[in-house]
């Protein structure tokens, strides 16, 4: 149950009047009455208001989850909300040693399906995560991430909260436009933001106009699987631009994508070589292009083979896409950055860093513009242009610095205005503002509860601020991030929590209510294999516990129950393969397993029912302890057993 501002104060009120005569002594210490603790701790009413609607007894959940992206941490964040806490770190891009992520075959296989030669990533940049939607909502099912130094889409099942997929292409060298889902997740779309030669080739950069490009990627998932279909994907290629956010158009405006792109003046630095940094270089127009595309009609050229490949990737030309009509672009204000489609699906809001207004354009008169094609001019590359003014519904005056956007139920946007440093509630009927309130500091992007949704729920918004200068005990210069959660469902905005995240720039987080999600609690059958997402080939049933030496080494079937591992004891000669196939047979809720052994590198973790494989050479003579990593029982100390390597 959710307790209402009203509810609060007149409990607090009650609270305070019955405790008040017991609240004089003024020296805190043993004086529990709410007027004792609020004058020792110095707590406002309004601070203890805020502590009544977030504070989350034990034992009782939260009505959302909060998907939170690691940042340069490359993993993904799971908070209750409102109560701020951490459920679970999602190792997707990096290696979650507690979750054994990253070290059996599976998921080394995972974080190495893109490889620079020699070099397997071992970092990522995560910035905007997408949870699946059907007809526009939210489903609960999947949430797709990005990477945008090694630009890759991972995409995790929210049925286990695994990360099932990790895929990427050598089209583009950089990306950020990522991931935004069509409205029944069709497509995970991917643009690229540093242009370069598309298919990873070398040109000289003085041939940046001619050889550099940008390119969007169309991402086709494949729900029945739940995996992305590479082979049915497409892109297309876009000029050297900088493109920036995308979202992708709703009801009236389904079927387009919007994106928008900064240093349409083309600038590349050269700050040793005569030349303007690029910061500069790349403020010098008015304007910046709104990038329109029509992902059906696109669709359809892809279908029909009007493509070509680069890097595996069928790609349509910038040439195809005029010629097809499927792109256009619409000017925007300078600097552009946050680019978010309304839940009616009639506007895109679109933010200029540079800017002191929103701007709110009409998807309709774009759409209309396009067919009948009324442009007023061309780009250096041939890309039709619309006209500004005829494309707008209007614009906001909103203060200065405009990023993100996002919407209630009740008609409201509320946009994050970095320098200003505020979360400014707007209505989108009339395009004022009503209301803003403080944040911390650096405020970047902004989250409602399904507030990117054809139905937000209101009720709570986090602004998402990057370093937390004097809000927490000092760690040191490297500053956690700080989450502001704001109350959102009255007539005004009241700030309820602040939260350290200590972890990479968090950028984006999607908000879903919590009863949306049915995560399993085991793995069923017994030897289910979370990435495979079936029974492994090689899972042990009890009684099928062994050791065989074959062609390629050594196999040792093991099982994992409370509280041994069977076999215990595996004999090796130095320099052999050995390949350990590991079944949890446990079915209990409580009762998790570990496998670690020292001196290899081996460690996963064995939920009930799960299997994994791990292979590794066993490099030198010796004795290897290994052990259970989860305090499973009584003797969970005794769930041990050694590997023995014989010297050759
Ligand atoms: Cu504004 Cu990557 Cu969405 Cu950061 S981006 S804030
Ligand atoms: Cu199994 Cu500890």
């Amino acid at each position: 149950m959710r307790i209402q501002v009203g509810t609060a104060a007149a409990l607090l009120g009650l609270l305070v009047a019955a405790c008040g005569n017991r609240s004089e002594s003024g020296n805190g210490g043993d004086d529990a009455s709410v007027v004792g603790l609020m004058n020792e701790r110095g707590l406002s009413e309004q601070d203890v208001i805020a502590a009544l609607k977030t504070y989350t007894p034990t034992g009782k959940h939260d009505e959302y989850y909060c998907f939170a992206s690691g940042g340069h941490g490359g993993n993904l964040i799971v908070i209750g909300v409102p109560s701020m806490r951490i459920l679970k770190y999602v190792g997707v891009f990096t290696t979650e040693p507690w979750q054994g992520f990253g070290y059996d075959d599976a998921t080394i296989e995972l974080l190495g399906s893109v490889k620079d030669g020699e070099n397997r990533f071992t970092w990522a940049d995560m910035h905007h995560p997408a949870l699946s939607e059907t007809n526009g909502s939210y489903d609960g099912k999947y949430i797709f991430v990005n990477d945008k130094a090694n630009p890759r889409i991972g995409v995790v099942d929210l049925s286990d909260f695994v990360t099932k997929q990790i895929v990427g292409t050598e089209l583009i060298q950089s990306e950020h436009g990522a991931c935004f889902v069509t409205p029944n997740t069709d497509y995970v779309i991917e643009t690229s933001q540093y242009p370069a030669p598309l298919g990873g080739a070398y040109a000289p950069i003085e041939e940046y106009n001619d050889k550099y490009r940008g390119a969007m990627i169309f991402w086709r998932f494949d729900r029945e699987r739940g995996r992305i279909d590479t082979a049915a994907s497409f892109a297309i290629e876009l000029p050297p631009y900088m493109q920036d956010l995308a979202d992708c158009g709703k009801k009236v405006s389904d079927g387009w994508v919007f994106c928008n792109s900064i240093n349409t003046e083309r600038a590349y630095g050269g700050t040793l070589e005569g030349k303007p940094p690029l910061e500069s270089g790349s403020s010098q127009n008015d304007m910046d292009y709104l990038h329109c595309i029509n992902w059906r009609k696109a669709e359809a050229v892809a279908k029909a083979g009007k493509t070509e490949t680069i890097a595996g990737m069928r790609t349509i030309s910038l040439k195809t896409a005029i010629a097809e009509n499927l792109l256009a672009f619409v000017p925007e204000p300078k600097s552009p950055h946050g680019n978010d489609v309304t839940p009616d699906g009639t506007g895109i809001v679109v933010g200029g860093k540079l800017d002191t207004h929103t701007t709110v354009y009409d998807t309709q008169k774009i759409a209309a513009q396009i067919e009948a094609k009324q442009f007023v001019g061309e780009d250096p590359y041939g890309v039709p242009i619309l006209d500004f003014q005829k494309s707008i519904k209007g614009q906001c005056k909103i203060g200065l610095g405009p990023l993100h956007t996002v919407f209630d139920d009740k008609g409201f946007a509320y946009t994050s205005v970095f320098i200003e440093t505020v979360v400014a509630k707007w209505s989108l009927a009339d395009l004022k503002v009503v209301e803003k309130i403080d944040t911390h500091y650096n405020i970047g992007h902004l989250v409602a509860a399904e507030g990117d949704t054809v139905d937000p729920d209101g009720k709570y918004l986090i602004a998402m601020n990057k370093w937390s200068l004097d809000r927490f005990a000092p760690v040191g210069p490297l500053l956690p991030q700080n989450f502001q959660l704001v109350d959102i469902g009255g007539s005004s905005m009241n700030l309820l929590y602040d939260m350290p995240l200590p972890l990479g720039e968090p950028h984006n987080a999607q908000i879903i209510k919590a009863d949306k999600l049915k995560p399993i609690e085991t793995f069923k059958p017994s030897g289910m294999e979370p990435i495979l997402g079936k029974v492994d080939p090689h899972a042990v049933a009890d009684g099928q516990q062994r050791i065989e030496r074959q062609a390629d080494g050594v196999h040792v079937y093991m099982t994992a129950i409370r509280s041994h591992f069977k076999p215990d004891i595996i004999r090796v000669k130095e320099g052999d393969m050995v390949h350990l196939h590991i079944t949890s047979v446990e079915q209990a809720t409580d009762a998790t397993h570990g496998f670690a052994m020292g001196g290899q590198d081996v460690n996963v973790s064995l939920e009930p029912g799960k299997h994994c494989n791990i292979s590794f050479k066993a490099h030198r003579a010796g004795v290897f302890p290994f052990y259970c990593t989860e305090f499973c029982s009584a003797l969970h100390l005794e769930m041990a057993g050694y590997m023995l390597v014989e010297p050759r």
